[in-house]
Protein backbone atom coordinates (compact mmCIF):
# COMPACT_ATOMS: atom_id res chain seq x y z
CA UNK A 1 0.00 0.00 0.00
CA UNK A 2 1.12 3.79 -0.62
CA UNK A 3 2.45 4.77 2.73
CA UNK A 4 1.43 8.42 2.04
CA UNK A 5 -2.33 6.80 2.52
CA UNK A 6 -1.24 4.53 5.73
CA UNK A 7 0.33 7.84 7.04
CA UNK A 8 -2.69 10.73 6.11
CA UNK A 9 -4.90 7.42 8.03
CA UNK A 10 -3.30 7.48 10.70
CA UNK A 11 -3.60 11.27 10.48
CA UNK A 12 -7.46 10.66 10.28
CA UNK A 13 -7.88 8.22 13.67
CA UNK A 14 -5.58 11.21 15.50
CA UNK A 15 -6.95 14.23 15.00
CA UNK A 16 -10.53 13.74 12.76
CA UNK A 17 -9.26 15.04 10.47
CA UNK A 18 -9.75 13.26 6.90
CA UNK A 19 -7.73 13.40 3.76
CA UNK A 20 -8.13 9.60 3.07
CA UNK A 21 -8.61 9.23 -0.81
CA UNK A 22 -10.13 5.70 0.06
CA UNK A 23 -13.59 5.65 -1.88
CA UNK A 24 -14.62 8.95 -1.17
CA UNK A 25 -17.07 10.65 -3.31
CA UNK A 26 -16.09 13.83 -5.07
CA UNK A 27 -18.09 16.38 -3.74
CA UNK A 28 -17.04 15.31 -0.05
CA UNK A 29 -14.13 14.52 -0.48
CA UNK A 30 -10.92 15.76 2.19
CA UNK A 31 -13.86 16.96 4.82
CA UNK A 32 -11.85 17.06 7.68
CA UNK A 33 -13.34 18.29 11.33
CA UNK A 34 -13.53 21.67 12.11
CA UNK A 35 -15.14 22.42 15.67
CA UNK A 36 -17.37 21.39 18.29
CA UNK A 37 -19.93 23.52 19.93
CA UNK A 38 -22.48 22.88 22.90
CA UNK A 39 -24.76 26.54 22.71
CA UNK A 40 -25.81 28.01 19.97
CA UNK A 41 -24.18 31.69 20.93
CA UNK A 42 -21.06 29.49 20.24
CA UNK A 43 -21.80 28.95 16.58
CA UNK A 44 -18.96 30.41 14.29
CA UNK A 45 -19.60 32.84 12.36
CA UNK A 46 -20.66 31.66 9.00
CA UNK A 47 -17.70 30.89 6.73
CA UNK A 48 -19.07 28.94 3.57
CA UNK A 49 -22.54 27.57 3.02
CA UNK A 50 -23.81 25.04 5.83
CA UNK A 51 -25.63 21.05 5.39
CA UNK A 52 -26.86 19.75 8.38
CA UNK A 53 -27.79 16.23 9.26
CA UNK A 54 -30.70 16.05 11.86
CA UNK A 55 -32.56 12.85 12.75
CA UNK A 56 -33.69 10.48 15.63
CA UNK A 57 -30.78 9.78 17.66
CA UNK A 58 -28.74 6.34 16.35
CA UNK A 59 -30.86 6.70 12.96
CA UNK A 60 -27.56 6.93 11.89
CA UNK A 61 -26.34 10.01 10.98
CA UNK A 62 -22.71 10.30 12.01
CA UNK A 63 -22.45 7.14 9.85
CA UNK A 64 -23.93 8.94 6.89
CA UNK A 65 -21.31 11.37 6.87
CA UNK A 66 -18.30 9.04 7.34
CA UNK A 67 -20.21 6.95 4.59
CA UNK A 68 -20.35 10.07 2.34
CA UNK A 69 -17.22 11.74 3.00
CA UNK A 70 -15.57 8.13 2.19
CA UNK A 71 -14.01 7.49 6.45
CA UNK A 72 -14.90 5.35 8.73
CA UNK A 73 -13.94 7.87 11.93
CA UNK A 74 -14.62 11.06 10.64
CA UNK A 75 -17.81 11.75 12.65
CA UNK A 76 -17.90 9.71 15.94
CA UNK A 77 -20.66 6.12 15.39
CA UNK A 78 -21.89 4.85 18.43
CA UNK A 79 -24.33 1.70 19.19
CA UNK A 80 -25.70 4.00 22.19
CA UNK A 81 -28.14 6.53 21.13
CA UNK A 82 -27.31 10.04 22.38
CA UNK A 83 -23.63 10.20 21.69
CA UNK A 84 -23.59 12.84 18.83
CA UNK A 85 -24.30 15.95 21.75
CA UNK A 86 -22.47 18.88 20.28
CA UNK A 87 -22.80 20.34 16.63
CA UNK A 88 -19.90 19.06 15.03
CA UNK A 89 -19.12 20.93 12.08
CA UNK A 90 -16.73 18.83 8.81
CA UNK A 91 -15.34 21.48 6.35
CA UNK A 92 -15.33 20.36 3.04
CA UNK A 93 -12.50 20.63 -0.02
CA UNK A 94 -15.07 23.40 -1.82
CA UNK A 95 -15.86 25.41 1.19
CA UNK A 96 -19.18 24.21 2.16
CA UNK A 97 -19.22 22.54 5.47
CA UNK A 98 -21.59 19.18 6.92
CA UNK A 99 -22.88 19.90 10.15
CA UNK A 100 -23.70 16.69 12.50
CA UNK A 101 -26.27 17.60 14.63
CA UNK A 102 -27.31 16.14 17.90
CA UNK A 103 -29.87 13.20 18.20
CA UNK A 104 -33.08 13.78 19.44
CA UNK A 105 -36.04 11.52 20.99
CA UNK A 106 -34.06 9.47 22.78
CA UNK A 107 -35.74 9.04 26.62
CA UNK A 108 -33.04 8.31 28.99
CA UNK A 109 -31.25 11.52 28.56
CA UNK A 110 -32.23 14.28 31.19
CA UNK A 111 -35.10 16.48 30.89
CA UNK A 112 -32.94 19.27 31.51
CA UNK A 113 -30.04 18.30 29.12
CA UNK A 114 -33.01 17.52 26.60
CA UNK A 115 -34.60 20.95 27.20
CA UNK A 116 -30.76 21.91 25.92
CA UNK A 117 -30.60 20.55 22.68
CA UNK A 118 -33.94 21.22 21.49
CA UNK A 119 -32.72 24.24 22.09
CA UNK A 120 -29.51 23.93 19.64
CA UNK A 121 -31.73 22.56 17.19
CA UNK A 122 -34.33 24.42 16.70
CA UNK A 123 -32.30 27.77 17.11
CA UNK A 124 -29.92 26.31 14.75
CA UNK A 125 -32.25 25.27 11.88
CA UNK A 126 -34.21 28.21 12.32
CA UNK A 127 -31.63 30.89 12.09
CA UNK A 128 -28.52 30.14 10.46
CA UNK A 129 -28.57 31.76 7.36
CA UNK A 130 -25.77 29.88 5.74
CA UNK A 131 -27.83 26.28 6.50
CA UNK A 132 -28.61 26.04 3.02
CA UNK A 133 -30.14 22.73 2.96
CA UNK A 134 -30.90 19.81 5.49
CA UNK A 135 -30.24 16.07 5.11
CA UNK A 136 -32.90 14.81 7.68
CA UNK A 137 -31.71 10.99 8.45
CA UNK A 138 -34.96 8.37 9.67
CA UNK A 139 -34.26 4.99 9.93
CA UNK A 140 -36.21 2.97 7.22
CA UNK A 141 -37.92 0.73 9.96
CA UNK A 142 -39.17 3.75 11.66
CA UNK A 143 -39.95 6.89 9.40
CA UNK A 144 -41.38 10.05 10.24
CA UNK A 145 -41.61 9.53 13.95
CA UNK A 146 -43.64 12.99 15.58
CA UNK A 147 -40.09 14.65 16.20
CA UNK A 148 -39.22 14.07 12.81
CA UNK A 149 -42.03 15.96 12.09
CA UNK A 150 -40.96 18.69 14.15
CA UNK A 151 -37.99 18.80 12.71
CA UNK A 152 -39.90 19.27 8.68
CA UNK A 153 -42.44 22.14 10.78
CA UNK A 154 -39.43 23.80 12.07
CA UNK A 155 -37.05 23.52 8.62
CA UNK A 156 -39.73 23.47 5.78
CA UNK A 157 -40.96 27.23 6.37
CA UNK A 158 -37.94 28.72 5.51
CA UNK A 159 -38.10 27.25 2.11
CA UNK A 160 -34.84 25.50 2.09
CA UNK A 161 -34.13 21.89 0.32
CA UNK A 162 -34.83 18.94 2.65
CA UNK A 163 -33.64 15.30 1.71
CA UNK A 164 -34.59 12.61 3.21
CA UNK A 165 -32.27 9.79 3.80
CA UNK A 166 -34.40 6.45 5.16
CA UNK A 167 -31.02 4.68 6.43
CA UNK A 168 -30.33 0.99 7.54
CA UNK A 169 -32.69 -0.05 4.10
CA UNK A 170 -30.20 -3.20 4.53
CA UNK A 171 -32.61 -4.17 6.89
CA UNK A 172 -35.32 -4.57 5.02
CA UNK A 173 -35.63 -6.48 1.72
CA UNK A 174 -36.82 -4.72 -1.43
CA UNK A 175 -40.58 -4.80 -1.47
CA UNK A 176 -40.90 -3.17 2.17
CA UNK A 177 -37.94 -0.88 1.22
CA UNK A 178 -40.29 0.17 -1.71
CA UNK A 179 -43.10 0.19 -0.17
CA UNK A 180 -41.94 2.78 2.59
CA UNK A 181 -39.90 4.77 -0.06
CA UNK A 182 -43.60 5.63 -1.53
CA UNK A 183 -45.49 6.02 1.65
CA UNK A 184 -42.84 8.25 3.12
CA UNK A 185 -42.50 10.70 -0.16
CA UNK A 186 -46.38 10.97 0.15
CA UNK A 187 -46.32 11.41 3.31
CA UNK A 188 -43.96 14.63 3.00
CA UNK A 189 -45.70 15.93 0.41
CA UNK A 190 -47.87 17.47 3.41
CA UNK A 191 -44.57 19.92 4.09
CA UNK A 192 -43.91 21.08 0.48
CA UNK A 193 -42.37 20.21 -2.86
CA UNK A 194 -39.03 20.90 -2.23
CA UNK A 195 -38.68 17.52 -0.09
CA UNK A 196 -37.23 14.68 -1.42
CA UNK A 197 -36.25 11.21 -0.32
CA UNK A 198 -34.40 8.20 -1.19
CA UNK A 199 -33.26 4.65 0.02
CA UNK A 200 -29.75 4.97 1.97
CA UNK A 201 -27.28 2.08 3.61
CA UNK A 202 -23.64 2.87 5.67
CA UNK A 203 -23.57 -0.78 5.67
CA UNK A 204 -24.22 -1.29 2.20
CA UNK A 205 -22.89 1.78 0.39
CA UNK A 206 -25.60 2.23 -1.21
CA UNK A 207 -27.59 5.43 -2.16
CA UNK A 208 -24.55 7.38 -2.63
CA UNK A 209 -24.56 9.00 -5.79
CA UNK A 210 -28.51 10.12 -5.21
CA UNK A 211 -27.27 11.65 -1.80
CA UNK A 212 -24.47 13.50 -4.02
CA UNK A 213 -26.67 14.78 -6.61
CA UNK A 214 -29.05 16.12 -4.74
CA UNK A 215 -26.31 18.15 -2.54
CA UNK A 216 -24.08 19.13 -5.62
CA UNK A 217 -27.54 20.71 -7.00
CA UNK A 218 -28.22 22.83 -3.78
CA UNK A 219 -24.41 23.84 -3.94
CA UNK A 220 -24.25 24.65 -7.92
CA UNK A 221 -26.69 27.61 -7.45
CA UNK A 222 -24.21 29.18 -4.89
CA UNK A 223 -20.83 28.51 -7.39
CA UNK A 224 -23.06 30.21 -10.38
CA UNK A 225 -23.37 33.09 -8.56
CA UNK A 226 -20.16 33.04 -7.37
CA UNK A 227 -18.85 32.80 -11.06
CA UNK A 228 -21.17 35.94 -11.81
CA UNK A 229 -20.19 37.98 -9.44
CA UNK A 230 -16.53 37.33 -10.20
CA UNK A 231 -17.75 37.83 -13.62
CA UNK A 232 -19.43 40.98 -13.11
CA UNK A 233 -16.14 42.39 -10.87
CA UNK A 234 -13.81 41.79 -13.83
CA UNK A 235 -16.17 43.45 -16.56
CA UNK A 236 -17.05 46.83 -14.33
CA UNK A 237 -12.80 46.96 -14.24
N1 LIG B 1 -27.26 -2.01 9.50
C1 LIG B 1 -26.96 -0.71 9.51
N2 LIG B 1 -26.55 -0.12 10.66
C2 LIG B 1 -26.29 1.21 10.63
C3 LIG B 1 -26.44 2.00 9.45
N3 LIG B 1 -26.16 3.28 9.77
C4 LIG B 1 -25.82 3.30 11.07
N4 LIG B 1 -25.89 2.06 11.62
C5 LIG B 1 -25.60 1.68 13.01
O1 LIG B 1 -26.50 2.40 13.85
C6 LIG B 1 -25.86 2.80 15.07
C7 LIG B 1 -25.98 4.32 15.26
O2 LIG B 1 -25.28 4.96 14.22
P1 LIG B 1 -24.79 6.49 14.35
O3 LIG B 1 -24.28 6.89 13.01
O4 LIG B 1 -23.89 6.66 15.52
O5 LIG B 1 -26.18 7.20 14.65
P2 LIG B 1 -26.45 8.75 15.01
O6 LIG B 1 -27.74 9.09 14.36
O7 LIG B 1 -25.27 9.57 14.66
O8 LIG B 1 -26.66 8.65 16.59
P3 LIG B 1 -26.54 9.83 17.70
O9 LIG B 1 -25.23 10.49 17.51
O10 LIG B 1 -26.67 9.07 18.97
O11 LIG B 1 -27.69 10.74 17.48
C8 LIG B 1 -24.41 2.31 14.95
O12 LIG B 1 -24.29 1.05 15.61
C9 LIG B 1 -24.21 2.14 13.45
O13 LIG B 1 -23.24 1.18 13.12
C10 LIG B 1 -26.87 1.33 8.24
O14 LIG B 1 -27.04 1.92 7.17
N5 LIG B 1 -27.12 -0.01 8.35
MG1 LIG C 1 -24.07 10.77 15.87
Amino acid sequence: MNPDILYRRACCAESRICTSPVSSMSLFRNARFEISIARPQDLPAPDGAEIAFAGRSNAGKSSAINTLVGHTRLAFVSKTPGRTQLINIFRMNNGAALVDLPGYGYAKVPEAIRKQWVRLLEEYLSKRESLIGLILIMDSRHPLTPLDQQMLNWFAPTGRPIHVLLTKSDKLTRGPAMQTLAKVRKDLSAWGDQITVQLFSSLKKTGMNEAEKIVGSWLIPLSESADEATASESTQK
